[in-house]
């Protein structure tokens, strides 16, 4: 057999196992898809140096990374494979049925799919062998383009079909259905000058398109409001299940906070702020009736995802959020549900597609980050960083540096600018919102032309200014002072 056809055989017969696979998931759980089972795997089992590296690289962009990188490796595994089979089908089979079961153990592993999941790849392992098996018979004969346009053609349609069926729940409709989430109890309007958004910082209040998104899922839960309920059980006096409508007919308060992520280098972008609309943690776990000895509220997603708050905080401080700016939550940050709790980092309380809060403690449950090497305790810390000048930006004449700062659920209170290694100057601060969300500052200085580095500090309530000491996210946040470095023309 010739290379190429050998090496199209072995891609084509790949291609449509992961087809089938993806069509087949689509009838019984979309994330059985082997495809994204292997993805979703790889993601639980990448060591955390490697995903903050993927998080700090591409950013958001990490999931089609990986997803692009996967496809490069199958792609490569099937031609290598169907090269491997120029003289009999033998090992081309025998890639066929273990990839299969590869895609079968990613789809064992997870806890979000039911027994029926185990057909999606079962289904890819068949199709893989039975296509590999007919292709080569067909390539051995002389006029085999027709069987191979086929079998593209096939494919294509499958993969089609099986994301169209797959993603057909129909979450923007349930959103709509929704319309606008308005509060009981509203947030105080966010003054004018709140933010400097005409010197460089952001807008006080961040658009849903533009709020920073980090979660493990690589197909985004999609769940109905309708369908939704949340479950509230373990050391509890009276378990409880609270549906959408249940939430939605309580009296809603609304809270503006700024959400942090922890893996959030000195500088990044990992921090936004919202109006969450939502009933408070603290109301709903009280009518359960708390019992003593517990001290964690664990709470899991629809996705398996899983965080754990110190349960005194959360009863004074956490949100169950149904609404974002007046609006459901966007699917990617949580629709239906998800919780938000002023002061503590994304990944030990904010939990997105939320369906499960159980009361426990401690010792007994370890949220989804906590073996991965991440601290079981993650107050946010107070810190600080320059939005404008951009790093190796040029200035003309009287230079603004302004930026934005952070420190919840202490608040700031101070925001000193230091240029060149000099002394320390005070900033003007943007209005004070509230302890629970960042707060916006500027300065306007006369600088020489040339070359000039900038640094920042912030100082909270508390009285406590930001730790000089570089330290690196993993594990409880990172520290330093942000510092960039621009030209004066
Ligand atoms: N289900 C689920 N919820 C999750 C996560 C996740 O991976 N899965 N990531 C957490 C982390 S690490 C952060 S920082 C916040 C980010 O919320 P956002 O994407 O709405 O900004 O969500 C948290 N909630
Ligand atoms: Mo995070």
């Amino acid at each position: 057999m010739k290379p190429t056809k050998a090496a199209l055989t072995g891609l084509l017969a790949l291609t449509a196992a992961l087809a089938a696979g993806h069509l087949v998931a689509a009838f019984v759980d979309p994330a059985a898809s082997p495809y994204l089972a292997v993805g979703n795997a790889a993601i639980d089992l990448t060591p955390s140096w490697l995903k903050d590296f993927a998080v700090t690289t591409f950013g958001t962009a990490d999931k089609l990374v990986l997803l692009t990188g996967m496809a490069v490796v199958l792609a490569a595994i099937g031609v290598a494979a169907g090269l491997a089979s120029r003289n009999s089908p033998t090992p081309g089979t025998v890639v066929a049925v273990v990839l299969g079961g590869v895609g079968l153990g990613a789809v064992l592993t997870r806890s979000d799919v039911g027994q029926l999941a185990v057909l999606a790849p079962i289904a890819s392992a068949a199709t893989g062998v039975y296509v590999f098996r007919y292709l080569h018979r067909e390539a051995e004969e002389s006029e085999s383009r027709r069987s191979f346009l086929i079998t593209a053609g096939l494919a294509v349609a499958a993969g089609t079909a099986g994301q169209l069926f797959g993603t057909r729940t129909d979450v923007e409709g349930s959103r709509q259905a929704i319309g606008d989430i308005t509060a009981k109890t509203k947030a105080p309007a966010i003054p004018p000058n709140a933010d400097f958004a005409r010197d460089g910082t952001p807008t006080f209040i961040t658009s849903a398109d533009d709020f920073y998104r980090i979660d493990t899922a690589l197909s985004v839960p999609r769940l109905r409001a309708e369908e939704w309920a949340l479950r509230i059980h373990g050391m509890v006096d009276r378990p409880a299940v609270l549906t959408f409508d249940e939430i939605r007919k309580r009296d809603l308060v609304e809270e503006t906070i700024t959400l942090t992520c922890v893996s959030n280098e000195i500088g990044g972008p990992y921090i936004s702020t919202a109006n969450f609309i939502g009933v408070k943690i603290g109301d709903v776990l009280r009518e359960a009736g708390v019992q003593a000895g517990a001290d964690q509220l664990f709470s899991t997603s629809d996705d398996g995802f899983t965080a754990g708050s110190p349960l005194d905080y959360v009863l004074e401080k956490g949100l169950i959020a149904i609404g974002m700016n007046g609006k459901p939550l966007p699917a990617e940050h949580g629709f239906p549900a998800r919780l938000v709790v002023p002061g503590l980092y994304g990944y030990v309380s904010a939990t997105k597609w939320v369906t499960d809060l159980n009361v426990t403690t401690f010792e007994k449950e370890q949220g989804y980050w906590i073996p991965r090497g991440w601290a079981t305790r993650a107050p946010i810390k107070t810190s600080s960083r320059i939005d404008r000048p951009k790093r190796m930006g040029k200035v003309q004449g009287r230079t603004t540096i302004a930026g934005t700062a952070w420190a919840q659920p202490k608040g700031v209170a101070k925001v000193e600018v230091r240029i060149d290694g000099g002394p320390w100057q005070e900033t003007e601060l943007g209005a004070d919102v509230s302890d629970s969300t960042w707060r916006m500052w500027k300065i306007d200085l006369d600088l020489g032309r040339g070359s000039h580095t900038a640094e920042c500090r912030a100082t909270d309530k508390s009285g406590f200014t930001q730790d000089q000491a570089r330290l690196d996210p993993v594990p409880d946040g990172a520290t330093g002072w942000h510092s960039v470095t621009f030209t004066v023309e």
